[in-house]
């Protein structure tokens, strides 16, 4: 498809890249999907296989309960903000590791599955939902058996106007365009998504960028240029999911004035092995997900969560220290 970009300055007009079912719906919004599959799932994996990203409709997630989900976010947020939950990303820091002071401003909740969190198992609902484990497995082009828990973070609005500069989540913006693209050709090996809880047209990247590297323009922009050629704002109504290669050259624009709790999340393959390991550890999850008890979830999650956890603590006493992406940042 073509897309609309952004005009330029702040979030104006963006692109929509929405699958939605019953199929015959499709015709009616503007789609990044190609094909004429009327299976869902291999339009999704063909549509993040060519833009880089896509956009699912609320309708595939039948059993998300935005409402349980929002209370919960919402009690989450106002212990981050008061400084009673420790796990928050904090102004200006881009990258983890994020300092445990909300003084200055917070603009995400981390941990949200953590089990001293008393809403744990609620977002655990929505982590483990068995239509997005579908979705995710199809996604990363693995058995549903070897999905790895990952991570579960909560991004908020702050309490003042913020952006991320572009920026790849993996490939630091010295590497040359060789190691961009050796790196971008290899597996992803996991699948992250943005969940909005409100509408939320915070996330800004460039369709394509996700397979080839950074022209001149892009690299020698200002880390916060407002316009790129070709950028799009994926904009997502409540109860969306947008999947992106986090490999993407993206970043976040945010509206302090507009609410935000968007569920961030991410999900590997045992094949992913060390390779995504810091990409992961260095959030602190492995600090805590050995101390799951899986015995309260519900019967029918347990089995799947506990398989998931275990693969993650695999991944930790595989990997050791794996220090941090960008650390002063
Ligand atoms: O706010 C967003 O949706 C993007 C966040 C992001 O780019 C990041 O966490 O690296």
């Amino acid at each position: 498809m073509s897309f609309q970009p952004d005009k330029g300055g702040r979030i104006k007009e963006s692109a929509r890249a929405t699958i939605q079912l019953p199929a015959a719906e499709t015709a009616s919004h503007s789609s990044n999907i190609d094909t004429s599959s009327h299976d869902p799932y291999k339009a999704a994996r063909e549509a993040l296989d060519k833009n880089g990203f896509v956009v699912l409709s609320a309708s595939l997630f039948p059993s998300f309960d935005l409402e349980a989900l929002r209370t919960a976010a919402s009690r989450m947020t106002k212990a981050a903000r008061s400084g009673s939950w420790p796990y928050i990303r904090t102004l200006p820091k881009q990258f983890p590791p994020w300092p445990q002071d909300p003084s200055h401003g917070i603009w995400g909740v981390q941990h949200l599955l953590h089990p001293s969190n008393p809403d744990h198992l609620v977002f655990a609902k929505s982590y483990f939902d068995p239509e997005l484990l579908k979705y995710v497995a199809v996604l990363i082009g693995c058995d549903e058996d070897d999905l790895t828990m990952e991570l579960y973070n909560m991004l908020v609005r702050p309490d003042k106007d913020f952006s991320l500069r572009w920026h790849r989540d993996d490939i630091a913006a010295t590497a040359t365009a060789q190691e961009e693209l050796e790196r971008l050709q290899k597996p992803a090996f996991h699948a992250q998504w943005n969940l909005a809880l409100y509408d939320d047209s915070s996330l800004v990247l460039i369709p394509g960028t996700h397979k080839r590297a950074r022209t001149d323009a892009e690299r020698n922009a200002d880390p916060y240029e407002a316009h790129l050629p070709g950028q799009i704002t994926v904009k997502l109504k409540a109860g969306e999911v947008a999947f992106y290669n986090n490999n993407i050259l993206h970043r976040g624009v945010y509206d302090s004035t507009k609410e935000r709790m968007t569920l961030h999340g991410s999900i590997g393959t045992r094949a992913a092995g060390e390779e995504r390991a810091r990409n992961v550890l260095q959030h602190g999850v492995g600090e805590w997900a050995e101390k799951w008890d899986v015995n309260e979830f519900e019967p029918q999650m347990r089995e799947r969560a506990r398989k998931m956890r275990e693969s993650l603590v695999e991944l930790g006493k595989s990997s050791g220290d794996v220090g941090f992406f960008s650390k002063d940042e």
